[in-house]
């Protein structure tokens, strides 16, 4: 059994070799050698590239969201989308964390922020407007909402966030894809990349992580109130329209 990363990372080395070695055995050419290379590594590859046409289908949700909204608001509610599909490591490390069997199907059931797509707005109200919007659509199935806005991680973290399934189109079938997405406002995405950067500093003295993370503990209460207050003064603004 291999229980470390590092442990399945000789196991594929062990593998390679033996593959090597046998490959020269049988007198294989560079051809056939190659063929079994590409055999072996296409489910992956179509795994991965299912993930980033899930991404593509939700982004041009927002996408067309946005300019909806924008004719009915007055201006554009979506500030950016940043998307990725989770990196190899990302996904080994939560395999091994969560105890997950280590086939594909097993990672496609029990992860499901290997597609993330982080939609970036100015206003509280429009992340829940947008999030009410896609969620209407009839090919988008709701798997799991977490509402770290309303209720924020101990951490300070704010966000919503969505598991969803949606479809995608491919040559011959249809294909549900599960796919995370984050809403928050500029202002919690901001703090959320600073804290992230203290989450990896592992070169700091205990006391000062413990100061820092009060620090922005209340830095992410303050930032809240002026969402709140800025999205108040947008209230007034469109009511006096
Ligand atoms: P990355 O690189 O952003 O993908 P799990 O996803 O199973 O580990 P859970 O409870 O299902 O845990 O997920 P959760 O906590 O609802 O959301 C996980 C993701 O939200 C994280 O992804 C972060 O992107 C973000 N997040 C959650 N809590 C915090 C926090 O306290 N600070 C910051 N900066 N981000 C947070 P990953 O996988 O950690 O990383």
């Amino acid at each position: 059994m291999y229980e470390k990363q590092g442990d399945i990372l000789r196991h594929a080395d062990d593998m390679a070799k033996e593959l090597v070695k046998f490959s020269e055995r049988i007198n294989f050419n560079e051809e056939m050698f190659l063929d079994i290379i590409q055999e072996s590594i296409a489910p992956a590859e179509e795994f991965f590239a299912n993930y980033a046409c899930a991404i593509m289908e939700v982004e041009t949700k927002f996408k067309v969201l946005n300019e909806r909204f924008s004719l009915k608001y007055d201006g554009n509610p979506i500030e950016s989308i940043r998307s990725r599909v989770k990196d190899y490591d990302s996904i080994i490390r939560k395999v091994i964390r969560k105890n997950i069997p280590r086939d594909l199907e097993s990672i496609e059931e029990n992860i499901h922020d290997i597609a993330g797509v982080r939609v970036i707005c100015s206003f509280v109200d429009d992340i829940y407007r947008l999030a009410n919007c896609l969620l209407q659509q009839d090919d988008v199935t709701l798997i799991s909402r977490k509402d770290y806005i309303k209720n924020p991680k101990p951490s300070g973290y704010r966000s919503l966030h969505l598991i969803i399934s949606v479809p995608i189109f491919l040559e011959n079938e249809k294909k549900d894809v599960k796919v995370e997405v984050q809403l928050r406002t500029i202002a919690m995405d901001f703090w959320a990349s600073l804290e992230h950067k203290l989450k990896y500093k592992k070169n700091l003295p205990p006391e000062k992580i413990d100061m820092l993370s009060n620090e922005l503990i209340d830095c992410a209460n303050v930032s809240a109130s002026l969402d709140q207050r800025m999205q108040n003064v947008r209230n007034i603004i469109l009511k006096g329209e």
